[in-house]
């Protein structure tokens, strides 16, 4: 029987990306996103190209209820998840904390800390029942160090990384394997979102030098997935060759 990968935040990025590698590796996917359409069309595309099984989830992660009813209406068969990837993510604004938008605030804190908690819990029941499962939490360089007006979405991934501590000590004497990767920058639609639709500032974000592509980011959760069952990685931090660490960038 195939395997089941769930991905939170598979429309766009590093999730999409995700997606793709873990269909080509024979994976069936729960897929999940707010966007139903894009989520739709990478369901037909890999269903095509792989054969892949796919069930799609749209709903705001924000929304508990939303997360619970959508998750819990699933067949049994979708709640035999082998890998959680807890990517569904957001950066919104580059502001000093004194001019901050406290909407701003909500919508990291929401998204980046209480969607994956709603998700984790869910599914790490799911994983406890069948008595395997491993959870990779998509945390970033904001989550080891803090830079320039990165304050609050800085303080989400912080907590990411507490939580991916957090849930490896609990989740352990289940058999369930737990493990953050922490990007550096990786080219995606993230400074479209966090600049809320300013291409030509996101791009200048990625001027100058060779940024992370999601697929590097997707061979590495492979790499990590894929290790023997007597094997956790806890952590990995991943960057661009030109990036040294969140402020130290080498531009041609
Ligand atoms: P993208 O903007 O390309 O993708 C983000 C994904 O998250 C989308 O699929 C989006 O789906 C989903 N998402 C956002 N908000 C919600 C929500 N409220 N409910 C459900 N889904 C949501 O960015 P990335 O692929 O770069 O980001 C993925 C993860 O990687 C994030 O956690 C981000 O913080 C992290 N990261 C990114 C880095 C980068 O430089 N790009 C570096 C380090 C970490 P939809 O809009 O359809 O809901
Ligand atoms: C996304 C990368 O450097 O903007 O987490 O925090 S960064």
């Amino acid at each position: 029987m195939a395997k089941i990968a769930l991905i939170t935040g598979a429309t766009a990025g590093i999730g999409e990306a995700c997606a793709e590698l873990f269909a080509r590796e024979n994976y069936n996917l729960v897929l999940t996103g707010r966007r139903l359409d894009r989520l739709e069309k990478l369901a037909g595309r890999l269903n095509k190209k792989h054969n892949t099984e796919v069930a799609v989830c749209a709903f705001d992660v924000r929304d508990r209820e939303q997360v619970i009813s959508n998750f819990e209406n699933l067949p049994a068969k979708w709640k035999k998840v082998d890998v959680l990837i807890n990517n569904a993510g957001l950066s919104q604004g580059l502001d000093p904390i004194q001019n901050g938008n406290l909407d701003d605030w909500d919508t990291m804190i929401d998204t980046n800390i209480k969607g994956l908690l709603y998700v984790s819990k869910v599914v790490s029941n799911w994983m406890i029942a069948n008595g395997k499962g491993h959870i990779v939490n998509i945390g970033s360089i904001a989550g080891k160090e803090v830079y320039p007006n990165g304050n609050v979405y800085c303080a989400s991934k912080h907590a990411v990384d507490a939580l991916n501590k957090g849930m490896r000590i609990d989740l352990v004497q289940h058999g369930i394997k737990v493990t953050a990767i922490h990007p550096g920058a990786v080219e995606t639609e993230f400074s479209e979102v966090r600049f809320k639709g300013d291409k030509e500032r996101a791009k200048k974000v990625y001027d100058g030098f060779d940024p992370l592509m999601a697929e590097d980011i997707a061979e590495t959760i492979w790499f990590v997935v894929s290790r023997p069952k007597h094997v956790n990685i806890n952590d990995l931090l991943i960057m661009p060759t030109a990036q040294a660490n969140a402020t130290t960038i080498v531009r041609k």
